[in-house]
């Protein structure tokens, strides 16, 4: 329903939690990671200099060492990386804010190199993503990943199962199931990537049995209003196809109903980059999926402050979530507050490296006027 009271600066009841506004902190992958993966001092000070986001989710964490799919992600697996993301859950906390951990698994989008043993990656079928990944020694062509057993299935849910386990212990306030951007759980879903004929391929129910597995798995260790999950309808990066997206999403997000989740995250056309902004486009946006979902809805890509106000007054979106706004102004609800102006980010520091372009971005009050 519209309601055009409504804005950025609303607060939000999602689950257990009061949000101060509705400006949540996009999952960003950012490849500082410390050794074994495990999040350090670095990682601590970017999070809590954006403790002011109505919700932080965490950058994608792989659940297991077969789940990572880039050098210098973190994981979720070892106990090390639960003593590592204890420090920022604190000191988020601390801060007053709140943070959910992205519950990841790459399969296929991953290199024998960044595998145990250097084993070939896992996908529901052998079908090679064109283009390339991304290791520890630069661009590799992707190589054709093995397809998972029918027996092997239970083991994948575990993991993120014991992910979520993991993350409890880790202080956080929720975690976010992973289901878009063509990693793992997306490739099961879309007929592009998934050729099985066992009871995880073939019809639309079938596609979307792991999904539905993995969430079952992860609400039954936090309860269903402090887990979300991400899809991306839209979206074409990591090589993704479906023969009928509107069919495919509709029956997943249809299928989610029953869980009562805290939210579900989509992914808008507008983030793809085959997007030309202002074109209409032949996606499916939030308010696709509005009438046929029960519950709250958070909406990303490329927004900026008009556009988010505008999806929320539409009442298209509960929450709105800023990836490259949150990276490059870490006081970003109070930049929208003031409608003061924004740092610009700086693409070439996305992916890697120190705390250039991570956490040297400056504050309002820091700047001079
Ligand atoms: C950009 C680079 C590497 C990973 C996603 C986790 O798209 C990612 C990602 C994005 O969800």
């Amino acid at each position: 329903m519209s309601n055009s009271t409504v804005n950025l600066l609303s607060p939000y009841k999602l689950g257990p939690y009061e949000l101060p506004n509705r400006v949540v902190m996009a999952p960003l992958t950012r490849n500082r990671a410390g050794e074994g993966n495990v999040p350090h001092q670095l990682n601590v000070t970017y999070y809590v200099q954006r403790a002011s986001a109505g919700l932080i989710i965490s950058e994608a964490t792989q659940v297991s060492p077969q789940g990572m799919g880039y050098p210098s992600t973190p994981g979720i697996h070892s106990p090390e990386q639960v003593e590592g993301w204890k420090l920022i859950t604190k000191a988020v906390h601390e801060k007053g804010g709140r943070i959910f951990l992205q519950l990841w698994h790459v399969g296929r989008i991953s290199h024998p190199s960044l595998q145990p043993d250097g084993a070939l990656p896992v996908a529901p079928s052998a079908i090679a993503p064109e283009g390339e990944a991304d290791t520890y020694e630069g661009s590799k062509p992707f190589v054709t990943p093995r397809a998972l057993e029918t027996e092997e299935i239970p083991g994948i849910v575990e993991q993120y199962r014991q992910g979520a386990e993991n993350a409890l212990a880790a202080g956080f306030d929720g975690v976010e199931i992973h289901a878009a951007n063509g990693y793992l759980l997306d490739q099961f879903l879309q007929d592009g990537t998934n050729k099985r004929t066992d009871e995880y391929g073939g019809s639309i129910e079938n596609r979307a049995r792991l999904i539905l597995e993995v969430t079952e798995a992860v609400t039954s260790i936090w309860g269903s209003d402090r887990v979300g999950i991400r899809l991306s309808p839209s979206g074409t990066f990591n090589d993704m196809h479906d023969s009928d997206r509107g069919a495919t999403f509709s029956y997943v997000v249809k299928a989610l109903n029953p869980f009562d989740l805290a939210y579900l995250h989509l992914v808008e056309p507008r983030a793809d980059d085959n997007f030309t902004p202002g074109e209409s486009s032949n996606g499916f946006p939030s308010s696709f999926f509005r009438p046929i979902y029960n519950g709250t809805i958070i909406s990303a890509g490329g927004y900026d402050r008009e556009q988010g106000n505008q999806v929320l007054a539409a009442g298209e979106a509960d929450l709105v979530a800023y990836g490259r706004l949150f990276i490059a102004n870490p006081d970003l609800p109070q930049r929208f507050a003031l409608n003061a102006e924004l740092n610009k980010p700086d693409r070439s520091t996305f992916y890697g490296g120190d705390e250039k372009g991570y956490t040297d971005y400056p504050f309002l009050d820091q700047q001079a006027s």
